[in-house]
């Protein structure tokens, strides 16, 4: 367990809660609030995220593709801890601290669950508004922006419909392999993972984006899982069936996401691979592997 109970730390970090089933469990968020409707005041909402995380990157991508990057500070809590995220320093807070797991306090100091990036956090009332990036996302989406929606409301049945297929089978498929500590367990995700990747690079014959003529949350919700995967899935969760690059569809969609305007800031390949690279259940020594090349040119 590796949580906080009361406001207090209870046990070390690992990766699961530990059902005893051999199989990785993710828990549901805490904090579920919405933002007001309309705008917001410049930097009174803060955004918390990790490198590593994907769930935090689909936060990092909709501010980024949004333009909402003067309108939302970002921090970085970066190193994972037996403490919840470390900041590389106290600069790096807004606040001073050392560990996320403060900020979970200000808001709550009976705070009992999971310490987890993303935090969307509101530096007026010293609250976590919500820290579920699906919700973060659909927030900042609505936001007003001279940037297109990324849910388009004739498209969002089948948005949600690939978010639900990617989410189990892909998006947390390549953690419920990476984590598994049964071979039944770490059979069943590895197959979920290698299905949904031949699905959609046969869905992307001839079309560039998941849903529609424009990039959508769809695309955003696969393309954080497709970053990491050679970088750090093939290597360290052992998803290592194919490589991403080994798919060319799926490697020519990744390259189109990530050249949209403002993509290439939201993330840091290097730290991604150091991040999980660190975890020591999957990767014991910290060594990082040289390989496996990529097919993505980075800018
Ligand atoms: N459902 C959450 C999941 C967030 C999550 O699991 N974040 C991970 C990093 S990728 C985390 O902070 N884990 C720390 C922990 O569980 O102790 C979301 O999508 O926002």
């Amino acid at each position: 367990m590796a949580r906080m109970i009361d406001g207090k730390w209870e046990g070390e970090w690992r990766p699961t809660d530990g059902e005893g089933d051999g199989k990785f469990h993710r828990k549901p968020s805490v904090f579920r609030d919405q933002l007001p409707d309309g705008p917001i005041e410049p930097g009174r909402y803060h955004l918390f995220v990790a490198w590593t995380c994907p769930w935090a990157h689909r936060t990092l991508l909709f501010r980024a593709l949004k333009g909402l990057q003067d309108v939302i500070p970002v921090h970085f809590a970066n190193v994972l801890t037996d403490k919840s995220w470390a900041f590389e320093d106290p600069t790096a807070s807004p606040h001073g601290d050392d560990f996320l797991y403060q900020l979970y306090l200000r808001a709550d100091p009976q705070y009992t669950g999971r310490v987890t990036v993303p935090v969307l956090w509101d530096e007026v009332e010293q609250r976590i508004v919500n820290n579920e990036s699906s919700e973060i996302i659909a927030m900042l989406d609505r936001l007003p922006s001279p940037a297109p929606t990324l849910r388009p409301t004739e498209h969002l049945d089948a948005i949600a419909a690939w978010g639900d297929r990617m989410y189990d089978a892909l998006n947390n498929g390549v953690y419920r392999a990476g984590f598994a500590t049964g071979q039944d367990a770490y059979d069943e995700a590895v197959k979920g993972v290698f299905q949904t990747l031949d699905a959609l690079e046969e869905h992307l014959t001839g079309r560039s984006w998941l849903v529609g003529d424009h990039v959508t949350e769809a695309d955003l919700r696969l393309f954080v899982t497709a970053l990491r995967f050679d970088a750090a899935y093939v290597p360290f969760f052992r998803c290592n069936l194919r490589r991403y690059a080994d798919y060319d569809n799926l490697s020519a969609h990744l390259q189109r996401v990530y050249d949209l305007p403002g993509v290439p800031e939201t993330l840091n390949l290097h730290e991604i691979r150091k991040g999980y690279g660190s975890i020591a259940q999957v990767n014991p020594t910290g060594i990082l592997p040289i390989g496996p090349p990529t097919r993505l040119v980075l800018r």
